[in-house]
């Protein structure tokens, strides 16, 4: 397919990419580096072989969140936000943003939020997980009550949040002690953030911003597959939950997913069937994965021409508000 638009699409400053090699398999650590600080040589050229139009990027993680020091926090989100509008404005035809921000300090994300919004001309935003602040062993969700004036300005600027994984802290990774495998991408991203995004469902923030839209990738963090045991057991918690509607129903008003690293007919469907078409939208996770697994997959996947157009395009050109001719 022609014109797709991806968007967990990663990039790294020279000066923080060396943390990304520990993530990488031995041999392809320096792939990877250069890779992620690349955008217009190698990743453009991916871009034009298998049919991506537009790829809206970010800070890779865990970026700004693993910042303790809230003064180097704000500085290294305006840096990475700076940097990124530089090399977006080199091909806006091909490349879009979205802004990193330091949640260490809410008033000063909604500041860098709107700024990155109104004169750089981001498409939202993408945070990596709970906020680091003091020491790495500080969690900080954004259901707490001090990022209600936060959750305010996403709505008011109108653009979504893309809540991207990070590894949960040491002190949490004693279940997965001596399965190292587990740990990261292959499953405890996946549950750190659909942890996160079920504490946001459950708190009400989307009962006081109903237009915030919050975006999550590889498919929904595994929450499409078991959204109706949640609600059912949800109905007899004896505690009873602060949120007013099922999260189904947040799911399906508030919450997006992509298809980043998750490239598997039958998951493709049950989220087709749990969440719906419209609000599935094609992703690579760019260099993490490779242009040519997700689009080979998604090109033939086995959904109609009709889907393939919405997820693979046209889904983002609406939620973006995308000028494209
Ligand atoms: C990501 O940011 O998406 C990522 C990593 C490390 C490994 C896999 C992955 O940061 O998808
Ligand atoms: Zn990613």
């Amino acid at each position: 397919m022609q014109g797709k638009i991806a968007l967990e699409e990663h990039f790294t400053l020279p000066e923080t990419r060396n943390e990304m090699s520990r993530f990488s398999l031995p041999g392809t650590g320096e792939d990877l580096k250069r890779r992620l600080t690349d955008l217009h040589d190698i990743r453009l050229g991916e871009m034009d072989k298998f049919g991506i139009e537009l790829a809206i990027q970010s800070f890779n993680a865990p970026g700004v969140q693993a910042v303790p020091n809230v003064d180097n926090a704000i500085e290294l989100a305006q840096r990475a936000n700076d940097t990124l509008a530089e090399e977006v404005a080199k091909r806006p035809d091909r490349f879009a943003g979205f802004a990193a921000l330091p949640l260490q300090d809410p008033d000063a994300a909604c500041i860098e939020l709107t700024r990155c919004i109104k004169e750089l001309g981001f498409k939202g935003a993408l945070v990596n997980g709970f906020t680091s602040k003091g020491d790495m062993e500080t969690v900080i969700y954004y259901d707490l009550p001090e990022y209600r004036p936060f959750w305010a300005s996403v709505q008011e600027l109108g653009m979504p949040l893309y809540l991207h994984p990070r590894n949960p802290i040491q002190s949490r990774l004693q279940s997965y002690e001596g399965h190292p495998w587990l740990e990261h991408s292959p499953w405890a991203f996946a549950m750190e953030t659909a942890l996160h995004t079920l504490r946001l469902l459950g708190s009400g923030v989307f009962d006081d911003y109903p237009d915030v839209q919050l975006i999550i990738g590889h498919l929904g963090e595994r929450i499409p597959y078991d959204l109706w045991r949640l609600d059912h057991r949800i109905k007899k918690s004896p505690q009873g939950i602060p949120a007013k509607k099922s999260m189904r129903d947040y799911m399906q008003s508030n919450v997006h997913l992509t298809t980043s690293g998750n490239f598997h007919d039958p998951t493709l469907h049950c989220a087709m069937t749990e969440i719906g078409a419209d609000r599935i939208m094609f992703s690579v996770d760019y260099p993490f994965e490779t242009t040519a697994d997700a689009a080979t997959w998604f090109d033939v996947s086995d959904i109609s021409e009709a889907d393939r157009l919405q997820i693979g395009r046209n889904n983002a050109v609406n939620l973006f508000k995308l000028d494209l001719t």
